[in-house]
């Protein structure tokens, strides 16, 4: 009996020691210690031991059974530790390692070019105003001295909502609404979305973005225009930058001018990009129409002014070399990326 014990001990010692996993171990205590046991088949057999043997024998296997609880338990523990330190190493941070490059966005070629003309006409005091893109048919038109049949209005042709309701086109309006307000003077850019019923093509889309300016107050002059529109060409393309008034027409100024810069790429001389001429087209200007004053309810005898309308994609095509405005809308993120 005693050689069997010992045997047992053995084994299950030798086991432990060669154990390298928890389950493993579960499955020794289980196979030693267990109700079916190793240990427990030897107490089983007690009934074959002679009567005053058996509290010696009995002695025995609880010795036996403790010394493999107690390895079991120092197997148990040590596993644990080295599972633990293992995992610690696994998870430890590398605080040296170079961070993953963060995907910055940037903004888009039309913000950018919408925040540089709003840059330089608040250098020379202009406030930024914004209003509806749904208007009213008489801030859109009537009060711009585009009357119903006017041939103005089959030029912008223009998303009716209903009779009364449209979609603006233009961001004139918000300057009428500006004028009625009756605070003068009036120094103010307007810039935002306008549409009209134009066909997709590489200068044209049926909803684009202008920037409107309006300088409202008594004395204000041709040359205050002409002075506002030089300053502003040589802020946005440069310092050697001209300008060139045309005379032209506009429903809501009188007398009205469409303004060139002579070409920035060539300065002057006629080169591919200003197509040969030396001069590039970008805005119209003019005096507001007294009549467009009056029903802004400001008496022309004691106030004057001048407008001007930009359009922010023109800008920017020209600003960054681009040649079909639809690149600024498609967001392909391998054009947008070069700005
Ligand atoms: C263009 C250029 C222009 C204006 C817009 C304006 C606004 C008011 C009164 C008078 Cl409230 N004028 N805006 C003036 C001249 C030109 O835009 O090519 N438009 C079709």
């Amino acid at each position: 009996m005693k050689e069997q014990l010992e045997k047992i001990k053995e084994e299950a010692l030798k086991q432990i020691e060669a154990s390298d996993a928890l389950d493993r171990l579960n499955e020794i205590r289980v196979a030693y210690l267990g109700k079916k046991g190793e240990l427990t088949n030897v107490l089983k057999s007690m009934k074959n031991v002679a009567p005053e043997d058996r509290p010696k024998v009995g002695q025995m296997v609880n010795e036996v059974r403790e010394i493999i609880e107690t390895r079991l338990e120092e197997s148990k523990n040590s596993l644990a530790k080295k599972v633990r330190e293992e995992q610690m190493k696994k998870e430890v941070i590398d605080v040296t390692l170079p961070a993953k490059k963060q995907n910055m966005g940037h903004s888009h070629p039309n913000t950018i070019a919408l925040e540089e003309v709003e840059r330089i006409f608040i250098g020379m005091g202009y406030e930024v105003v914004e209003g509806p893109e749904v208007e009213y048919d008489r801030y859109n038109f009537e009060k711009l001295n585009i009357p119903k049949g006017h041939p103005a209005r089959d030029e912008q042709d223009t998303f009716y909502i209903n009779e009364n309701i449209l979609l603006r086109s233009q961001t004139s309006p918000v300057q009428v609404r500006t004028m009625e307000k009756k605070k003068l003077p009036i120094r103010i850019i307007a810039p935002g979305r306008v549409f009209r019923s134009d066909e997709v093509d590489a200068t044209h889309s049926p909803s684009f973005h202008q920037i409107e300016g309006l300088v409202i107050d008594k004395n204000i002059t041709f040359s205050d225009l002409k002075g506002t529109l030089a300053e502003f060409a040589k802020e946005l393309f440069g310092e050697d930058t001209k300008v060139k008034f045309r005379p032209h027409h506009f429903p809501f100024t009188e007398p009205s001018a469409e303004v060139d810069v002579s070409c920035f790429k060539c300065g002057g001389k006629g080169c591919r990009f200003c197509k040969g001429s030396g001069w590039i087209e970008i805005l119209g200007c003019g005096m507001v129409h007294p009549h467009v004053l009056e029903m802004c309810n400001i008496d022309p005898e004691e106030y004057s002014g001048f407008a001007f309308g930009v359009g922010l994609e023109r800008i920017a095509l020209l600003k960054y070399e681009i040649d079909d405005m639809r690149l600024l809308y498609e967001n392909d993120i391998r054009f947008l990326k070069q700005f």
